[in-house]
């Protein structure tokens, strides 16, 4: 933790998010830090996922964003990008212990899951023909997302805090707002009315609109 701290608030070392406004993921971060009040510390650089030529790639071999630059030391995924802003805010994100702890990051992951069922159904039309397309596939992710959401309806975090299940359930739910896999504000009306809460709640959300930079 020393050395983290100690890293973290050395402004000679510059501290670089690649990600795009519009990536989910990157949008989870982004709240966060705002959430946090750490955002100042951190530049956003976006990067271009399908461009060969992307130091994202050198960065994070996967390819994939977001991801955290300190230094020129890198940091990804979101998940452990989150732990770190934790870290940093000393429980700031996830402020239990014990099992309740490992219980709130299961419920983050499964908000994350929907997210990640969502971006391979926006893959499937951005890197398929249309006459590849499986409907098989299409509909075995939004059976996920389907199950995954009824889940997090029936006990929803708590809208009023920016905590890591809020935040990561917001940024889900922000992004099947914007490329709509499903009708999900119709058949999760629980959920709808919660991002409204949330929304309205928390400055971080407006803040990471898709039209701010
Ligand atoms: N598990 C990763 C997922 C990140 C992810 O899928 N990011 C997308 C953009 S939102 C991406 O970079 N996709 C490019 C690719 O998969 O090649 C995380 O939590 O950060």
């Amino acid at each position: 933790m020393t050395e983290l701290r100690a890293l973290w608030d050395d402004t000679s070392v510059p501290v670089v998010l690649r990600s795009t406004v519009t990536s989910p993921f990157g949008r989870k971060v982004r709240m966060a830090l705002i959430a946090l009040g750490l955002e100042a510390r951190v530049t956003l650089d976006p990067a271009d996922t399908l461009d060969e030529g992307d130091s994202l790639r050198v960065q994070n071999p996967l390819g994939k964003m977001p991801c955290l630059l300190i230094g020129d030391e890198a940091f990804f995924d979101s998940h452990v990008i989150l732990e770190m802003l934790d870290t940093l805010s000393g429980g700031g994100l996830v402020p239990v212990e014990g099992v309740e702890r490992f219980r709130l990051l299961t419920r983050a992951r499964l908000a994350d899951g929907i997210t990640d069922a969502a971006l391979l159904i926006t893959y499937e039309g951005r890197f398929r023909d249309a006459d590849m397309r499986s409907d098989k596939w299409l509909g075995h992710q939004r059976g996920k997302m389907r199950r995954a959401l009824a889940v997090l309806e029936a006990a929803p975090p708590d809208a009023s805090r920016a905590d890591l299940v809020s935040l990561t359930l917001a940024a889900c739910l922000g992004y099947l707002d914007w490329r709509q896999p499903l009708d999900w504000r119709a058949e999760f009306p629980g959920l709808s009315t919660w991002l409204d809460r949330f929304a309205t709640a928390h400055p971080c959300w407006a803040a990471t609109e898709r039209t701010q930079t």
